[in-house]
């Protein structure tokens, strides 16, 4: 039976090494939802509204949910993946942050027509 430091070392490989051939490896999955209220934002006008809604119903994750996942391995031993659910609200509060370029939380008609130009007319 080993001991001291290099022992304790000794066996904790090997309780991985047997707990990696016993099980296969060890995985974990976390799933996290994003759902965030929706910013309070005001426009100078209807015309920068119209824009601003316009421009954000073509954004890519404007209509239902988004996924991304990241993952980490070390094969046979260890598998550790998370995956992050975007919800329609955080879309929108990512498009009102990137539309109110100064941020002072009102979107000017010239913002909402910059905002419309970068999503494609
Ligand atoms: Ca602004």
């Amino acid at each position: 039976m080993p001991s001291g430091p290099r022992g304790a070392s000794v066996l904790t490989a090997a309780f991985l090494a047997s707990v990696a051939l016993l099980n296969g490896c060890i995985t974990t999955h976390e799933t996290v939802r994003e759902e965030p209220e929706r910013l309070k934002v005001e426009f100078e006008n209807d015309c920068a509204a119209r824009l601003f809604y316009e421009a954000f119903s073509r954004t890519p994750d404007a209509h239902g949910r988004r996924e991304s996942e990241t993952k980490f391995e070390i094969p046979v031993v260890l598998s550790v993946s998370r995956t992050v659910v975007r919800s329609e609200n955080a879309a929108f509060n990512h498009a009102v942050r990137r539309c109110d370029t100064n941020q002072d939380g009102k979107i000017t008609e010239q913002e909402a027509r910059i905002f419309a130009e970068q999503q494609g007319r």
